[in-house]
């Protein structure tokens, strides 16, 4: 099947072949393919590509530039269900949300079109005579993007249309897992490319297949101003002071411990739906996901109840079957998942769930069922973010306890409040509610649109991706005074003759 796709997809089949890096499916642990990975004299020669590329292309009028973006979107939309199979096949989401994925790519695509039209600065009075001032927008240079293997392709997409958009080219360094989803992307893109006409220069967009060295490499190169890097709070760390300490800059989009309140006026029906969607889809493998509920004790017993009943009707299996959770990523993950159930159970937490499943049909598959974790208070465990189905459900009793346990985590990811009381929904939306990038009411956490800016505080990194004027950050700002007259006044008055 994953000849079929990838052949479809326009990726040549020495690329998934040739190589000795081999790529496991999550869903049984059999072999996908194999990649060639690269090393850091590589990835360097494609820095240097990289710049001629970037070059020619912001010669390109942007609205022109924003016609490859839809040309592109084009390719996206011929290619969804293909596209959303590879995703499904290689990360392990259900193809629900490997279709999702692909829709956000397509959303993007729309967006950035629109912007590729919008690029404008402001006018600024000047306080000299005869004098003008203004704000205009270049682009920036070879952009570097790193992403990780639970969306493999969407956060790349919210960045490239921006950025291509914006007058850059782009090097991709995806998830060691996730190789075969860059090439697919990539092999559209070079569809597009074909499709728009000689203005596309070669090298426009590359991917860097590699591990650790190739990826010093891109972050240390003074030559690329922009690194963009999804992952972990640990992967961030490493990657954030190697390209501060040549002043470049970062979008970094780390972990997540992303918390609901749920207040006893919420429809708890809906909290029920949204806990379930939050806390499970994808496995517990979204940097959205639901990780904490904080409940209010009149109806914490009932809550808790009512989502048992709920995780038992989870379909757990084949993610392409029409199952609600898939596999985890690979067997690190299931490790790392019962380390910290067992560490919660020494803690005396309650758990419910979390055991492995399908062992049997699947030796090489990490199948889990999500848990919920009772615990007292917010200890250390609760305070880190462990990247699988793990709900842990802490009791309040006033809003204000409330909002400092949503607070009280080094993340700032995303957040929300279930209630029907429209104080609480404001004060928690407010400047003293929650602290995260994303605060929602009555919606859960995860599966942000991209309309708006997506990112986190603390250590989550403080990046923002997709909407809003994010694709400022792809640009650099350049202020201009203009000065129209026959003299040369100084600005704040002062005299030098
Ligand atoms: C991620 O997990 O890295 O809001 C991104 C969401 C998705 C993006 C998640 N739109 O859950």
């Amino acid at each position: 099947m994953i000849d079929e796709i990838l052949g479809r997809l326009g990726v040549a089949t020495s690329a998934y072949r040739d190589g000795d890096y081999v790529i496991t499916s999550p869903t049984d642990g059999g072999e996908l393919g194999r990649v060639s990975t690269e090393s850091a004299a590589a990835v360097t020669a494609r820095i240097d590509r990289a710049e001629r590329a970037f070059a020619a292309w912001r010669q390109v009028p942007a609205p022109r530039r924003g016609e490859l973006v839809r040309l592109f979107g084009e390719q996206l939309r011929w290619h969804k269900e293909d596209l959303g199979a590879l995703v499904t096949l290689e990360c392990g989401k259900i193809l629900q949300e490997g279709l999702g994925e692909v829709q956000e790519m397509i959303d993007i695509c729309d967006l950035a079109v629109g912007q590729s039209r919008q690029l404008y600065g402001l006018t600024i009075a000047s306080e000299r005579p005869g004098h003008h001032m203004r704000e205009s927008w270049h682009p920036l240079g070879p952009i570097g993007l790193i992403t990780a293997f639970n969306f493999p392709v969407a956060p790349w997409a919210w960045n490239a249309a921006l950025a291509l958009v914006c007058g850059n080219s782009l090097l991709w360094k995806p998830s060691e897992k996730t190789p075969l989803c860059a090439l697919a992307c990539q092999a559209l893109l070079e569809r597009a490319m074909a499709d728009f006409g000689d203005d596309a220069p070669q090298d426009l967009s590359q991917v860097i297949i590699g591990e650790r060295e190739a990826g010093e490499a891109l972050t240390d190169d003074p030559r690329v101003p922009l690194i963009s890097a999804t992952g972990s709070t640990r992967m961030g760390r490493e990657v954030a002071p190697r390209v501060a300490a040549r002043f470049g800059r970062s979008i970094l989009e780390l972990g997540g411990n992303n918390a609901m309140i749920l207040a006893p006026s919420a429809d708890l029906d809906m909290a029920v739906r949204g806990i379930l969607f939050s806390a499970v889809g994808t496995a517990g493998q979204r940097c959205t996901t639901l990780r904490r509920l904080i409940v209010h004790e009149s109806v914490r017993d009932e809550v808790v109840e009512r989502i048992k009943k709920a995780y038992a009707n989870v379909t757990i299996g084949d993610p392409m079957q029409g199952n609600l959770v898939g596999p985890l990523i690979d067997a690190q993950a299931f490790d790392q998942m019962q380390s910290v159930l067992e560490k919660a159970r020494q803690q005396g937490a309650k758990v419910f769930g979390g055991e492995r499943q399908l062992a049997e049909t699947y030796p090489n598959g990490y199948y889990v069922s999500p848990a919920i974790v009772e615990v007292a208070e917010q200890d250390e465990l609760v305070r880190h973010e462990t990247f699988a189905p793990i709900l842990y459900v802490l009791g309040y009793r006033d809003f204000d306890q409330a909002l400092a346990l949503n607070n009280d985590v080094p993340q700032g990811l995303s957040s929300c409040i279930f209630t029907t009381d429209v104080r609480e929904a404001e004060a928690f939306v407010s400047d003293q509610g929650s602290d995260c990038g994303i605060a929602n009411v009555n919606i859960g956490p995860s599966g942000a649109e991209i309309g708006g800016a997506f990112g986190g505080e603390k250590e989550t990194g403080g990046g923002r991706e997709s909407g809003s004027d994010v694709w400022k950050s792809y640009m650099r700002r350049q202020t201009n005074t203009v000065n129209y007259s026959r003299e040369l006044p100084l600005a704040q008055g002062i005299k030098f003759d």
